[in-house]
């Protein structure tokens, strides 16, 4: 699923990339293709006019966080309202009132009830240890009780008998009796499907729905069938209170514009995505996952997140300064290192860049050896505070000490210095070029893999 939005929205995303500054017809230029990839994938337009609006609101009023490009800022904040348009959080099925605790499934002819019917059962069995009995009330199509009594032999789930000639309601009835005598934590009701929404199924639900006081009731919609399946859920919701959806078919949607809009367009919560025929083909709906999906953006946003979390903002403005004029002293190196060891080093730091992923396999072969950090921060805890503030002091007596202070040898401090000197280099014509912000000097740590010795 999303396959072609994924491709399309990566393509927008990597001509940002490049750029150091986004200017706002930068931002509106993304937008406006981000609309068009969302419109392709069958997203309403209703739907697609409140994101671009709520992303653009966001763009603007941003404070942006010094340690990330601009493009990755905004891969973050469209991310963020991705996953608010996808419902924000995963939600679970309600099942804490008394058992036997009702779960109603409502949907069109074939859109997948009686399936995923079995699919939810045999998780909450598996997962959660319930004792689950299921009730077909599909009297009108021929040998449907027999699917559902068949599909709950196959996992090991009990079905209510079937007794011919019973209505509905009845059956419902008298599933409701065997929940309670028969001690079952949940029953499960499978409703007849129509072609249409039409008044006499809408009153056969109701009637089921005020018997049993389902605690969910689930409607089943087929994502093929894109923005019809979202006006038939805000059809049934009208009528019955529908409490989240289940999206059968996404391993043949490769648009996804009914997973897309389900939620912002009736309200109700996705819970969970049928992936396949098979009984273990469904999975629980996560936006953050389904909204990382379609960027495809590695872990930007973690990374994002993780910057703002770790980088004091003072402590950034302070550290640019010096490295415009040029006074960047091993303390501030130190600090640096830190930074980068909270951000789970060298190897955390990379594996969260995009695109970095295929070259993290010759990282690893180049052998990145982490402790270099520790070894580095320890190599300046053994300079005096002077040497750590003027780097031009350091002469071979004080190596020997310094080397010998902190466990390594003389080599391999002078392989510190080295790198210091240039990052100094690399930092003043860095200013000079006039980039702004920290970016700068963490990828100038980047380049200290080059301070790294080989294994
Ligand atoms: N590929 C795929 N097929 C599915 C999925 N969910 C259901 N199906 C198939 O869709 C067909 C209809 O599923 P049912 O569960 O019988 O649908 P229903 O809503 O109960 O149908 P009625 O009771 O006739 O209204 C079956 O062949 C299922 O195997 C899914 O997530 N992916
Ligand atoms: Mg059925």
């Amino acid at each position: 699923m999303f396959e072609s939005l994924n491709d399309s929205i990566g393509k927008v995303f990597s001509k940002l990339k490049g750029k150091g500054y986004l200017a706002e017809s930068d931002i509106n230029e993304a937008m406006r293709e981000v609309r068009i990839a969302l419109l392709e994938a069958d997203v309403s337009l209703s739907v697609v006019k409140d994101f671009i609006t709520s992303v653009k609101e966001r763009a603007v009023g941003q404070e942006v966080v010094k340690s990330v490009s601009p493009a990755q800022m905004v891969i973050k904040i469209v991310q963020d309202a991705l996953e608010e348009m996808l419902g924000s959080e995963s939600e679970e099925l309600n099942l804490k009132s008394t058992p036997p605790v009702v779960v109603m499934m409502v949907g069109l002819q074939g859109s997948g009830k009686t399936t995923s019917t079995a699919k939810i059962a045999n998780q909450l069995k598996n997962k959660q240890n319930k004792k689950i009995l299921m009730a077909s009330l599909d009297i009108y199509r021929p040998a449907a009780q027999e699917q559902l009594a068949t599909l709950g032999k196959q996992v090991n789930i009990d079905s209510l008998e079937i007794i011919s000639g019973q209505k509905p309601a009845d059956i419902t009835k008298r599933a409701l009796k065997e929940a309670k005598l028969g001690g079952y934590d949940l029953l499960f009701l499978d409703t007849a499907g129509r072609l249409h929404i039409d008044e006499e199924l809408m009153g056969e639900l109701q009637q089921v729905s005020q018997i049993a006081q389902p605690s969910e009731i689930l409607l089943v919609a087929d994502s093929l069938t894109g923005q019809d399946a979202v006006n038939v859920a805000t059809q049934f919701k009208e009528k019955v209170a529908v409490s989240g959806i289940v999206l059968t078919r996404i391993d043949g949607d490769a648009r996804g514009g009914a997973a897309l809009s389900m939620k912002a367009a009736t309200g109700c919560p996705i819970k969970f995505l049928g992936t396949g025929e098979k009984i273990s083909e469904i999975e629980p709906f996560h936006p953050e996952r389904i909204a990382s999906r379609i960027l495809g953006m590695g872990d930007v946003v973690s990374l994002v997140e993780k910057a703002a979390e770790n980088v004091d903002q003072e402590e950034a403005k302070k550290l640019e300064k010096k490295m415009k004029k040029g006074t960047f002293d091993y303390e501030d190196l130190s600090k640096q290192l830190d930074t980068i060891k909270k951000m789970g080093g060298f190897g955390g730091m990379m594996s969260m860049l995009p695109g970095i992923g295929k070259y993290k396999k010759q990282m690893d072969e180049a052998g990145i050896d982490e402790s270099i950090i520790n070894r580095q921060q320890a190599m300046i805890s053994s300079m005096t505070k002077e040497e750590r503030q003027n780097p031009k002091l350091m002469s071979s007596s004080r190596k020997k000490r310094i080397a010998a202070g902190s466990g390594v040898s003389v080599q391999e401090l002078n392989q510190l210095l080295k790198q210091f000197k240039q990052m100094q280099t690399m930092m003043k014509k860095m200013s000079k070029m006039g980039k702004k912000g920290l970016m700068r000097s963490l990828g100038n740590l980047g380049g200290m893999g080059g301070m790294m010795p080989p294994k």
